[in-house]
């Protein structure tokens, strides 16, 4: 009983302890909106991928160019695996300035900022390299110009990549097998629609639940760069992969735009400059990792299965009618000058 009392006694100072540790680091960080010029500010940065993935390495990256060339008056602290929250609570975050960086993937920013589902078009984007043409150009920031309405200030574009489908029920090769698949897909109305256009029986869902959700039958499958797949350890609950490289999925480099517009002009342009920079490393790494992780998923035990140019024909066909339907909540214009662009870039 005495025993008992202690632990309790314990398990509630480290509680306490806890608590104040928690108030202290916010109270330190809620200084975005206008703090006195001299002062330490503090960048409290949130991704949902894992410490090993590459998004995490170029936000070390920006976290190390900010402080160096800040002389440490701006620092980072940095978080991963959803610890502050998924995609969508993290942007929200942003934008009373809880939080001043996230990474998300641009399909759950279309909630904010519709122009951002021109990128969910699936098969929009023949390569990265065309990718990267039409998001560092003019077309890319006149969509980023886009969030300011929304509070939000998007830096730079970083790369999630192509995503391949995953499940546990059957190998996929062709359209005809995605029949009945519950898929989960990202919190947007496009995907939803596109992978019911397939025949799959599709789920939004956040990132952080989709590993349980996988582990307890609630979903058989889901869609994710290699990058991801192999380095969250979805190999364990996931037994097939295939190349359907349906879309191509950006980062955007979000940052709070109250804290942004409250740092002077100088730093301004270092914490740009820096998620520029960082980016380049994270693209590059991403596509290392994604070049050698398909062979560790097969090693780890997933059976791999090709798919044909003629089986992407036929996918492309499936969800055309739901792009069309989309055309005009995404904005004519815009899509139209996507298409240009991706057109010029691929020449
Ligand atoms: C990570 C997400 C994720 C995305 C998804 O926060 O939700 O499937 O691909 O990697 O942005």
């Amino acid at each position: 009983m005495k025993r008992l009392f202690t632990v309790a006694l314990t398990a509630m100072l480290i509680l306490v302890l806890a608590a104040c540790g928690g108030n202290e680091s916010e109270g330190k960080s809620s200084n975005g909106d206008g703090s006195e010029s001299g002062e330490e500010k503090v960048i409290r940065a949130g991704i949902g991928l894992n410490d090993k993935h590459p998004q995490y390495k170029g936000l070390l990256k920006f976290k190390e160019i900010v402080e160096e060339k800040t002389d440490g008056s701006i620092k980072v602290e940095t978080f991963h695996s959803g610890q502050l929250g998924d995609d969508r609570t993290m942007i929200e975050n942003l934008q009373i300035n809880s939080q001043q960086v996230v990474i998300p993937s641009t399909a759950p920013m279309a909630n904010f900022v519709p122009e951002f589902s021109v990128f969910d078009i699936p098969f929009l984007f023949p390569s990265e390299d065309v990718a990267d043409q039409v998001l560092d150009g003019e077309t890319g920031q006149k969509i980023l110009d886009k969030l300011e309405g929304q509070d939000l200030k998007g830096l730079a574009y970083w790369e999630n990549g192509f995503r391949d489908l995953t499940n546990s029920e059957r190998a996929v090769s062709s359209v005809e097998d995605f029949k009945g698949l519950k898929i989960r897909t990202m919190e947007n109305d496009l995907h939803l629609d596109a992978f019911k256009a397939l025949g799959a029986n599709p789920t939004p869902m956040a990132f952080t639940e989709l590993f349980t959700a996988m582990q307890q039958g609630t979903v058989d499958g889901q869609e994710n760069p290699y990058a991801t797949i192999y380095l969250q350890k979805f190999y364990e609950v996931q037994d097939h992969v295939s190349n359907t490289h349906h879309i191509y999925s950006p980062f955007v480099f979000l940052m709070s735009k109250t804290f942004f517009d409250n740092l002077s002009e100088e730093n301004q342009k270092i914490v740009k400059e820096a998620a520029e920079e960082a980016g380049e490393y994270e693209r590059k790494l991403n596509r290392e990792a994604n070049e050698k992780y398909l062979k560790k998923l097969q090693e780890e035990g997933m059976e791999f299965t090709e798919i044909t140019d003629e089986a992407r024909e036929e996918m492309k066909k499936k969800v055309q009618p739901v792009v069309d339907e989309y055309k005009s909540k995404i904005g004519e214009d815009i899509v139209d000058e996507v298409y240009k662009a991706v057109e010029e870039a691929s020449k």
